[in-house]
Order: C-alpha cells, then sequence, then structure tokens
C-alpha cells in the first residue's frame, strides 16, 4: 500500500474529490460495504440494483467517499492507479444517460487494453464504447483555478482513445450519486499510439468518425465536450483534492452517446489529424 493510499483510508472522510457541495451522511461502514458490493459486481461481472433504491439520501460526497473506497481496495491489492476519466461531459451522453452533470473517476492499471487488442465480453457485464480524447500530462496539474491554457500547457501529447464503460447497474439505468459511487461506470480504455501536440492544432474543430463493423455509428467534433476537451480536465484538476500526477492519463470524456458492444464487434475511431485505433470484442 502506498503512504497516499494508507492516508487516505486512516482519515476516514477524506475523499480524491472536492465535495464543497454536500456533507457525508452514511457511516464508514455503509460506505465500506457498499465499496464491497460494487466492486464485487465489477469483479464478477454481476449487475446488482442501483444503490440509490436502498439509500435515496446519500450525497455526492458519500458516492465520491464509495468510489474513493473502491480505488483504495484495489491500491492495496497492488493495482495503480494511472489516470483519471471526465464522464457526461458532452449534452449527448447528458440526454443519453439522463444526467445533467459532470462526473469524475478512477482508471486502474488493469482497465488498459492495447491499441488493435481485444475486450474479453465474458469479463464485463452490458459494454458500450465511446469515442474520446485523451490527454498525457508532462506536468502534474492541480487545482483550484486551473483553465484550458493551464491544461494544454501541462500537457505532454492528445491521443485518440476509447473508453468501454459498463455500469454495474441492471439495465444502465441510475442517477448522478449511483453512478459516482460505481467509478462512472469505468470498465476499460485504449489509447492510440500516434502523440499529437495539444498545443498546435485546435481541438474544438477536430472530427471524430467512430465505426462498427464497418458503418459509421457516431460522429461529432472535440468542443462537444464542454465547448473544449481541455476544459473538461481543467474542471476534473479543480475537483480534485490531490496533484494529478506527471504521467496520467486523462479521459476528457465522450464526444457522442455510447454504442452497445457485443462479442465480435469491431471499433474504429478516427480523430482528425489525430490518427485512428481500433478494438475488437471477443
Ligand atoms: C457514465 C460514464 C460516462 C462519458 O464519457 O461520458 C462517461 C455512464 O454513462 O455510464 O464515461
Ligand atoms: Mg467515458
Amino acid at each position: 500500500m502506498g503512504t497516499e493510499a494508507a492516508s487516505r483510508q486512516l482519515n476516514g472522510s477524506a475523499s480524491a474529490i472536492r465535495n464543497g457541495d454536500s456533507a457525508r451522511t452514511l457511516s464508514r461502514e455503509t460506505i465500506e460495504r457498499l465499496a464491497e458490493h460494487l466492486e464485487q459486481a465489477e469483479l464478477e461481472a454481476k449487475d446488482v440494483v442501483k444503490i440509490t433504491d436502498n439509500y435515496p439520501e446519500m450525497t455526492q460526497a458519500d458516492a465520491y467517499a464509495i468510489q474513493d473506497q473502491i480505488r483504495f481496495r484495489k491500491e492495496s491489492r497492488g493495482h495503480r492507479t494511472v489516470g483519471l476519466k471526465a464522464g457526461l461531459t458532452s449534452r449527448a451522453k447528458m440526454t443519453q444517460m439522463g444526467v445533467n452533470s459532470p462526473v469524475f473517476g478512477f482508471l486502474s492499471d488493469y482497465f488498459a487494453v492495447p491499441a488493435g487488442g481485444e475486450i474479453r465480453v465474458s469479463e464485463l457485464i452490458h459494454p458500450k464504447i465511446e469515442p474520446e480524447i485523451a490527454f498525457v500530462l508532462k506536468r502534474p496539474l492541480k487545482g483550484p483555478g486551473c483553465h484550458i491554457g493551464t491544461v494544454l500547457a501541462a500537457t505532454d501529447f492528445v491521443v485518440p482513445a476509447f473508453e468501454i464503460i459498463d455500469s454495474r447497474y441492471r439495465d444502465f439505468k441510475f442517477d448522478l450519486t449511483s453512478v459516482i459511487a460505481d467509478n462512472c461506470s469505468s470498465a476499460r480504455f485504449v489509447v492510440g499510439e500516434q502523440m499529437s501536440s495539444a498545443k498546435h492544432r485546435d481541438l474544438r474543430t477536430a472530427g471524430c468518425v467512430m465505426q462498427k463493423n464497418g458503418a459509421v455509428v457516431a460522429l461529432g467534433a472535440g468542443a462537444a465536450v464542454l465547448g473544449h476537451p481541455a476544459s473538461a480536465i481543467a474542471m476534473m484538476a479543480n475537483t480534485q483534492r490531490e496533484e494529478i500526477p506527471a504521467g496520467s492519463v486523462l479521459l476528457s470524456g465522450a464526444i457522442t452517446e455510447a454504442v452497445a458492444a457485443t462479442r465480435g464487434d469491431s471499433f474504429t475511431l478516427r480523430i482528425q489529424d489525430m490518427g485512428t485505433i481500433s478494438i475488437r470484442f471477443v
């Protein structure tokens, strides 16, 4: 266990996310139990009812504390947290999921799948795939006060990315607090191999085309993500308590709605002037 994880555990009320807007209402014991419950659903690929069915009063602070506890459980078993993700940063995603504010989660080492590789469907419940732009940092980022300029200056390169989400909740139905507790449906991610400078291109007008088995299934442009994908990363940095370390992979959120994937499907994503990535579901 890293000292960071240890101190997070010892300081029971500490969450990796700042929660100016709400206070915790659940006991430490309940938070630990719900974290175990949701992580088990992930590891066994079995869906569960959304936790707000039993805890309707729970707050976003409770939800981030549960997410944090899931992260702690993984880190305690030796998994590295390799990055963070923003979710529900585009209108398309907010409308698709019926939720109206961005959320943030973490990426564990075993979520990473190489570009051109395979996603094993048997390890997942009901996966969906999303086209995203990933940022890799050369310098740490720390809020408050981060903005698009701070993010671009700290970015080493940007790459096209797939996120494979897999809500642990039945029928992929949830509310904001339930999805935050479930680490924002994070399951797998794939980043491209072609590194592009974030400074010398306009990420707002970068076109994005996702194909499923050769047919175009989703298209958009970078600006769909909060006007500029770097603003999702600024928001992420401003909500984290801890500094985001150099080298982190940061997913800025789906540009379009997520598309369901089943065994045998292959997906390709092309982002204008940033290259192409592909993945197969087996
Ligand atoms: C929540 C996660 C959304 C994105 O990029 O918008 C997300 C979900 O829709 O299950 O990752
Ligand atoms: Mg996503």
